[in-house]
């Protein structure tokens, strides 16, 4: 097994001492296996706002629009629920943006089912047929071919994280298990289940989660109090959406590029 058929989940606390909690399992036939590796503690002095945002699908200018809007310091969290890559057109366009975004802000990008799905085929973990049927074709041919996909773009993939936990909040790319702690659950909840089956319970940990992967095709924020879905389907039409998760201000902007702003009731 290479290096990047390795996957961590990390857990951030934001109360002034960041515990980093990785794991590891292997991209393959089997996505459950996962083990504990290690803890590791990291001070963080000062701590500016904690915005998540939803599936950017290859949408590089709705990227873009969001980042100008948010306009982050050095201070600011930044969570990215994955799904960087396909269906839109330009997912260079985007890893590029994210690769320079981690120069302006604390950068935490998760990994998403089309993103695992990519190292996958790439790494030939799986048939590329299999990526390709998951809209994989609009990248390759943004790349030129799968031999174009910089090494730097595959390393950015292979070093996202699996879910982010703080004082209040949980982060992962698509669902959970609410009766199993994070390092418990499974890429099968974290990253494939969709709200459409079924919104979960509150997670024992009582804290919110927030998530994308449902895309809501109405364009809105889906927020059940314990639980949001930021995902709101930049990529068929909707917005891409950024939310800070303490002030609940939100920045949407389409896939064109054009930004709307406003404040959801919390
Ligand atoms: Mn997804």
């Amino acid at each position: 097994m290479g290096d990047l058929a390795e996957l961590r989940i990390l857990s951030l606390r934001l109360d002034g001492v960041v515990w980093v909690k990785r794991e590891i399992g292997s991209i393959g036939q089997n996505f459950k296996n996962l083990g504990i590796l290690d803890m590791l503690p990291i001070r963080q002095e000062e701590v500016g706002r904690l915005i998540a945002v939803g599936d950017i699908h290859g949408c590089s200018a709705a990227l873009e629009s969001l980042i100008e809007a948010i306009d982050p310091s050095p201070d600011d969290v930044i969570v990215t629920l994955g799904d960087y890559v396909d269906r839109g057109p330009d997912t260079p366009g985007v890893l590029d943006r994210l690769i320079a975004l981690r120069r302006r802000c604390r950068l935490v990008p998760l990994l998403g089912n089309h993103d695992q799905v990519m190292l996958a085929a790439i790494f030939g973990k799986i048939a590329p047929k299999l990526w390709m049927d998951m809209d994989g074709d609009k990248t390759v041919e943004a790349y030129g071919s799968i031999r174009d996909i910089p090494p730097e773009h595959t390393d950015f993939l292979s070093a996202c994280e699996l879910c982010v936990e703080t004082d209040s909040h949980i982060f992962m790319h698509a669902c959970y298990d609410p009766d199993l702690a994070l390092e418990k659950q499974s890429i099968e909840d974290l990253l494939w289940k969709s709200l459409r089956d079924e919104i979960p319970a509150a997670h024992m940990s009582g804290k919110r989660a927030v998530v994308g992967h449902t895309s809501q095709k109405n364009g809105k924020v889906l927020d059940a109090g314990h639980i949001v879905c930021i995902d709101t389907f930049c990529c068929g039409g909707g917005w891409l959406t950024a939310m800070d998760v303490h002030s609940g201000e939100l920045w949407q902007a389409n896939r064109d590029g054009g930004l709307k702003q406003k404040r959801i009731e919390r």
